[in-house]
């Protein structure tokens, strides 16, 4: 007679862990690929994907061949002393997005933090501003991070409220707004504009075509520096390797994070050109981990399999499959259906009381996981490893659980 061994894992997180996140009633032992297996090992497709850092698919067996090998060797040896990893990182990284360097961190937060101090420095430095008066323009509707700063701009109430004093030197603007992107920068104090290419968080907002060439033009313009947070929608998740190559905009500072370990660890980049990553000199700016072999070691079979195995394709294709499939659903239910490649979102119209959170739990029931935001709105977004046919399976899935709805 086998004793209930069964471990209360809810009840544990509940009682000795913060309660910062309201998780769907799921517990999860195994990925692989599109896959998780909760502790009864009930199969389920994951179309969160860890908020796009498992584009690779979890568990990746060259990812996780790359972090057991490095792993015997060296693991961490700081910045103090050079190791014979980072540098072999840092030229396939920079070669591969057309940059002169890159500084690495680790969370996107310290890739978002590390952009906005590059931004300040090169502008009292090579700009020529008043130091402490640069301003750096951001979009209502961002997610950029939680750090004290970064919520010091954001828009949403839940990441900001009650933890003021807020950082200063910032400008809050519409998403997708190029009149009151121009009107920004008539100030001369401004530095830079930062922005999601494609809004994540705010529920994958595209903005229109052309807003990125735009923007950039306008920035170019005033000599301000265009910042892509790229976080979220880069590394093959909306159908290019960043949103940006749909229009050849080539930000002034590029952030990667997420998939960049491909779900293994927390890795972050930087990238820019030598006028803008040289005003930091050593000793001015770092992190314990940033740049440590392992995640080199990780970080740079992660690219390349985002490449061999054509993930920005297969995603731009299927992407598209799936929004056909979306738009098929009942206006009445799903109102809207937005994204690019397979990064994708859904707003459910609350319906008898149920609402979009309800709809992810049956969708749950139903072998498929997916994550609200802001109430109405379901992102969908898959590891970017799925096929055609396990897409097509999850599609009948979504359309079971809203005739059910
Ligand atoms: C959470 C969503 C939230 C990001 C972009 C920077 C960061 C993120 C575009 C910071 C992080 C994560 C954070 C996580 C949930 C998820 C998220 F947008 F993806 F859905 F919160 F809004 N730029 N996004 O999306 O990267 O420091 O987390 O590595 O905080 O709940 P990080």
């Amino acid at each position: 007679m086998m004793a209930d061994t069964k471990i209360n894992y809810i009840g544990l997180e509940e009682k000795y862990g913060a309660h910062n996140y309201h998780p769907l009633p799921v517990v999860l032992e195994r990925g692989e690929g599109v896959f998780v297996y909760d502790t009864d090992g009930k199969r389920y497709f994951d179309f969160l994907s860890a908020y796009s850092a498992v584009n690779q698919g979890h568990c990746h067996p060259r990812i996780i061949q790359s972090l057991i090998d490095q792993a015997q060797k060296l693991t961490l040896t700081s910045r103090a002393f050079h190791n014979n990893l980072l540098g072999q990182y840092e030229e396939y990284i920079t070669k591969l997005f057309g940059y002169d360097k890159v500084l690495p961190m680790n969370t996107g937060v310290e890739g978002v933090e590390t952009a906005l101090k590059l931004c300040r420095r090169w502008a009292y430095d090579v700009k020529g501003l008043t130091p402490n008066e640069a301003k750096i323009i951001v979009c209502d509707g961002n997610f950029h991070g939680r750090t004290s700063t970064v919520i010091s701009f954001s828009s949403d109430p839940d990441s900001k409220k009650g933890f003021g004093p807020y950082m200063p030197g910032f400008i809050n603007i519409p998403y997708n707004d190029l009149v009151a992107l121009e009107n920004a920068l008539l100030d001369s104090t401004v530095a830079g504009f930062l922005a999601e290419p494609i809004q994540g968080e705010a529920g994958v907002v595209v903005p229109d075509e052309g807003y990125l060439t735009k923007a950039k033009k306008l920035c170019a313009a005033k000599n301000v520096l265009f910042i892509a947070d790229e976080i979220q929608s880069g590394l093959a998740r909306c159908g290019k390797m960043l949103a940006c190559d749909y229009e050849n905009v080539h930000p002034d500072i590029l952030i990667l994070g997420k998939a960049l370990s491909g779900g293994t660890l927390p890795v972050s980049a930087v990238l820019c050109n030598d006028e803008i990553m040289l005003t930091i000199k050593p000793g001015e700016h770092g992190s314990t981990y940033g740049g440590n072999p392992l995640a080199c070691a990780v970080t740079m079979t992660a690219l390349d399999v985002l490449q061999d195995e054509k993930l920005s394709e297969n995603s731009f294709y299927l992407g598209n499959i799936l929004r056909e499939e979306l738009n098929k659903l009942n206006k009445n239910l799903v109102t809207t259906v937005r994204g690019k490649g397979l990064f994708n979102a859904i707003v459910i119209k609350p319906h008898n009381g149920k609402d979009a959170w309800d709809f992810c739990i049956e969708m749950m029931k139903n072998g498929l996981l997916a994550k609200p935001t802001h109430g109405d709105i379901i992102r969908f977004a898959p590891p970017l490893v799925i096929t055609e046919e396990q897409l097509m399976e999850c599609v009948e899935i979504i359309k079971r659980t809203a005739e059910e709805f």
